[in-house]
């Protein structure tokens, strides 16, 4: 008999690799300059739950590959993540004071030590990448490279937050916040999973899959992430209902909670849909994608 597919440990398995890997990759906080390295550990390693870089691997894994091919991409998104994170939280954005249950890191830095320590993971995640790429590997990493700086400047992720940060205390439309999240969350994690099958080798057709995936993927992750600021407990290691002080429009206040969870799930079907002519290889996918919106943190 076949064993049930167990995520929780998939994930630890996963995330002790790359919590390893970035250990590897990232300059220690030993090194000069002490200081500006040591913000940039602290929060790398403040405890997030890895899951770009988990989609990059189980990306790779789904085409039959393991995750060497994938490792520096993989922590590069990670980087970047962390980056969004430490500045997200600086007074000019959200002024949240605490991150990942611990305190945020210009709380513990100082303002500008946290804003370059936030340009300095951006910047080392594209040195990573191309430090790491293997001669046989150069188009995909540049085209890795190529896709992530898209998802990640002002036409996907900065983009999406400027967005975001300009339309506090307006009334917008679903359709606009739609785009909004898809630029602000769901361009990063639509690339995670597209880096993960570029290096992979992935054809054109298992590309066009794996990408639709990521994309739907994106939008139920920031769907339940406004779902968790409303109802989640305190392991979610951030201020609850910070949504709602700063008056920020999301899916629960536009649709009410029910019809935002409702297409949280649609959107997870759809998800599982795509993956139809994938094997079990893609088993942590699938299981990924019901995680993304039933996860409490
Ligand atoms: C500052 C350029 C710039 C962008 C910030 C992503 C983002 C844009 C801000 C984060 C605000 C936020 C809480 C968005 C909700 C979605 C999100 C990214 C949640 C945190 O991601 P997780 O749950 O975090 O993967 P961990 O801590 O597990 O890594």
């Amino acid at each position: 008999m076949t064993q049930p597919f167990d995520l929780p440990a998939y994930l630890e398995t996963r995330r002790r690799v790359v919590d390893q890997a970035l250990r590897d990759f990232l300059p220690k906080a030993s090194e000069w300059p002490e200081r500006l390295h040591e913000a940039m550990n602290y929060s790398l390693n403040a405890g997030g739950k890895r899951l770009r870089p988990i989609l990059a691997i189980a990306a790779a894994e789904a085409l039959g590959k393991d995750y060497h091919a994938v490792l520096a991409a993989a922590c590069a998104l990670e980087m970047i993540h962390t980056y969004s994170l430490i500045h997200d939280d600086l007074p000019a954005m959200d002024d949240d004071d605490l991150r990942r249950g611990q305190p945020t890191n210009h709380k513990v830095f100082g303002e500008a030590i946290a804003i370059l320590a936030g340009d300095s993971l951006l910047t080392e995640a594209f040195f990573t990448i191309a430090e790491a790429a293997k001669p046989e590997q150069a188009a995909a990493a540049l085209e890795v490279i190529r896709r992530i700086a898209q998802a990640s400047g002002s036409r996907g992720m900065a983009g999406g937050q400027a967005v975001d940060l300009l339309s506090e205390k307006k009334k917008i439309s679903v359709a606009e916040l739609e785009r909004l999240h898809r630029h602000k969350t769901g361009k990063l994690i639509q690339v995670s999973i597209e880096a993960g099958a570029l290096l992979a080798g992935a054809d054109k057709r298992q590309f066009e899959s794996l990408s639709r995936f990521g994309e739907c993927i994106g939008l139920s992750f920031q769907i339940a992430d406004d779902v968790l600021d409303i109802e989640g407990g305190e392991e979610i290691g951030k201020d609850i209902g910070s949504d709602v002080a700063n008056e920020k429009a999301t899916y629960p206040a536009l649709l009410g909670l029910e019809e935002s969870k409702r297409l949280a799930h649609q959107l997870t079907e759809e998800a599982l849909g795509v993956l139809g002519d994938f094997d079990a290889k893609a088993d942590p996918l699938r299981e990924i994608a019901r995680y993304v919106v039933y996860r409490k943190n």
